[in-house]
């Protein structure tokens, strides 16, 4: 978990992470995620070489992780935290409260064939 910096005043709050300080790669693209209604799902993927960052600058959701042999699960719910997510981890989101909002922070532009959507596929990948 990556602790992201707060500067408060009276008029608000600003966050702000830094390649180098804050963030363990160069941010090469952003994209987030809204409007997830009630029960759905996100993600169900692995990456090859993608390494992520995720934080919920609103609201609150749930990340679930393995690697293949151990699982881990995280509630995001603050914007001063962020998840790095290495790649080669197969992740799942759900449980989005009203108004949540996935912000992500990515190593690389968008690929498709990096992704692995396919959980046997995953498996079989990472005993490679
Ligand atoms: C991840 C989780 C947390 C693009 O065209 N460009 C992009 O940069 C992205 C991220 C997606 N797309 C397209 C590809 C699909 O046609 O947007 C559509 C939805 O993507 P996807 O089904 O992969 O969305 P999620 O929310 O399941 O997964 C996304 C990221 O793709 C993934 O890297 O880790 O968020």
């Amino acid at each position: 978990m990556i602790d992201i910096t707060e500067v408060s005043s009276e008029s608000g709050s600003l966050w702000y992470a830094e390649v180098g300080r804050h963030l363990p790669f160069v941010v090469q693209r952003i994209y987030y995620i809204i409007d997830v209604p009630e029960g759905a799902e996100r993600g169900a993927h692995a990456h090859k070489a993608l390494d992520q960052v995720l934080i919920s600058v609103s609201g609150s959701f749930v990340v679930d992780l393995t690697d293949g042999v151990s699982k881990w699960s995280y509630t995001l719910n603050h914007p001063g935290k962020g998840l790095f997510l290495p790649a080669g981890i197969w992740r799942g989101l759900q449980h989005f409260s009203t108004k949540a909002i996935c912000l992500v922070l990515a190593s690389q532009t968008y690929d498709a064939s990096d992704y692995i959507r396919d959980f046997d596929e995953f498996l079989a990948w990472k005993s490679k």
